[in-house]
C-alpha cells in the first residue's frame, strides 16, 4: 500500500485503563510522511509526566485494548509488559520535542498533566519509510492503539509506566457526524475535545469518594429536559463500552431506557442500575482513588460511595425494583 492511501484523519476515544478514571480524545492526521497527533485528556495524575505512544504490530494486525483478562500476575493491574502482547510495540513515542522515536517507553520529554489533571498535546512527526516501525504506521494508521501512561495506584507512588488510558484509532472519513473534527485546526480540535471532556470528568476524587465537583457549565441547567444520554466506559478493565439514552415522560410517569453495550462477558446476565443519592448530591464516577481495600478493583460498596445506592434496577420486563 502506498502511503498516499492512508492520508486523512483518525480519531481515538481514550477510555480508562486500570480504573484510572482518565478519558480523552485524540486525533491523528497523516499527510504524506507527516503525522500530526492531537491529544486532550482529563483525570490524569496532576503535575506529572505521562509517557504516551502509538502502539501496534509491525506484522499483521489484530491489536486490541488490554483488559483485565491480560492481568497475568493477578494483581488487579494490567502493567505495560502485560499489555504489550495485545496492544503491540511502541511504534511512535509522543514526546514534546517532535523527535521521532520508536520502542522507547519513557523519554524524559513526555506530555505533562496540569494541576487539574488535564493534558493537552499537539505535535507533528516526520516518519521515515525506511524505519520498520514508522513504515508500519505509514502503511496502516487505522486500528492502532493510542496509550497514555502514568498512574498512582492506591497506597503507592506515582508510576509513570502503568497504563492510564487507551483507545483504538478509527478513520474520520465516512463518519458524517464526525467529519467536522477532521477539518478543525489543532487548536480547535483540542478546544472541542476539552469541552466534551469537561462534561464527562470535571472533577478529581479524594479517598472519601467526594469531589470537589467542578462548577456546572452555565448552560447545564435545562429545566424542561426529559432526555439524557450517557457514555458507558470500561470499569475494572472490562473493556466494555456502551451508550444509553434515558427518556422521562412526566405525564405517563414512565422512564424509557435504550442501552447498547459491547465487550461484555458473553452469554451472561448483566445487572444494570441507575444509581444516585436521595439528597441533591451529584453522583460521580468511581476510580482507583476510592479502592479502599487495595485490590485495584472497584467493588459495589466502594463504587457506591461516589455513585450512590441503586435507585432503579433496569429489569428486562419493566418491573420496578431497587434490588441488584
Ligand atoms: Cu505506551
Amino acid at each position: 500500500m502506498s502511503t498516499q492511501d492512508q492520508d486523512g484523519s483518525f480519531l481515538a476515544l481514550l477510555t480508562p485503563a486500570n480504573n484510572s478514571g482518565v478519558v480523552g480524545l485524540a486525533r491523528l492526521t497523516l499527510s504524506g510522511d507527516s503525522l500530526t497527533v492531537d491529544v486532550a485528556a482529563s483525570g490524569l495524575t496532576p503535575n506529572q509526566a505521562h509517557p504516551s505512544h502509538v502502539h501496534g504490530f509491525t506484522t499483521g494486525d489484530g491489536e486490541r485494548p488490554a483488559t483485565i483478562a491480560d492481568d497475568q500476575n493477578h494483581d488487579g493491574l494490567v502493567s505495560t509488559p502485560e499489555a504489550l502482547p495485545v496492544i503491540g510495540t511502541d511504534l511512535l513515542d509522543l514526546n514534546l520535542s517532535g523527535q521521532v522515536l520508536s520502542g522507547v517507553l519513557v523519554t524524559g520529554n513526555d506530555p505533562q498533566a496540569d494541576a487539574q489533571g488535564n493534558l493537552h498535546f499537539s505535535q507533528t512527526y516526520t516518519l521515515d519509510p525506511g524505519n520498520p516501525d514508522q513504515a508500519a504506521l505509514l502503511d496502516r494508521l487505522e486500528h492502532r492503539l493510542l496509550e497514555l501512561h502514568g498512574l498512582t495506584p492506591n497506597g503507592g507512588a506515582y508510576d509513570p509506566t502503568l497504563p492510564a488510558a487507551q483507545g483504538m484509532t478509527v478513520p474520520l472519513a465516512g463518519a458524517d457526524a464526525l467529519q467536522g473534527l477532521a477539518q478543525e485546526s489543532d487548536q480547535q480540535f483540542l478546544a472541542t475535545a476539552s469541552t466534551l471532556l469537561s462534561r464527562m470528568a470535571p472533577y478529581m476524587l479524594n479517598p472519601e469518594g467526594t469531589g470537589p465537583l467542578a462548577p456546572e457549565p452555565s448552560d447545564a441547567t435545562h429545566p424542561n429536559t426529559d432526555t439524557f444520554a450517557a457514555l458507558l466506559l470500561p470499569a475494572n478493565g472490562s473493556g466494555a463500552l456502551g451508550g444509553v439514552v434515558v427518556r422521562f415522560d412526566d405525564t405517563a410517569g414512565s422512564i424509557t431506557v435504550d442501552l447498547q453495550a459491547s465487550g461484555l462477558t458473553p452469554d451472561q446476565v448483566h445487572g444494570m442500575h441507575i444509581h444516585g443519592f436521595s439528597n441533591d448530591q451529584s453522583s460521580l464516577l468511581p476510580n482507583l482513588t476510592v479502592n479502599s481495600d487495595g485490590d485495584h478493583f472497584i467493588e459495589d460498596q466502594e463504587g457506591e460511595k461516589t455513585e450512590g445506592p441503586v435507585i432503579l434496577a433496569l429489569t428486562q420486563d419493566g418491573s420496578i425494583t431497587m434490588q441488584r
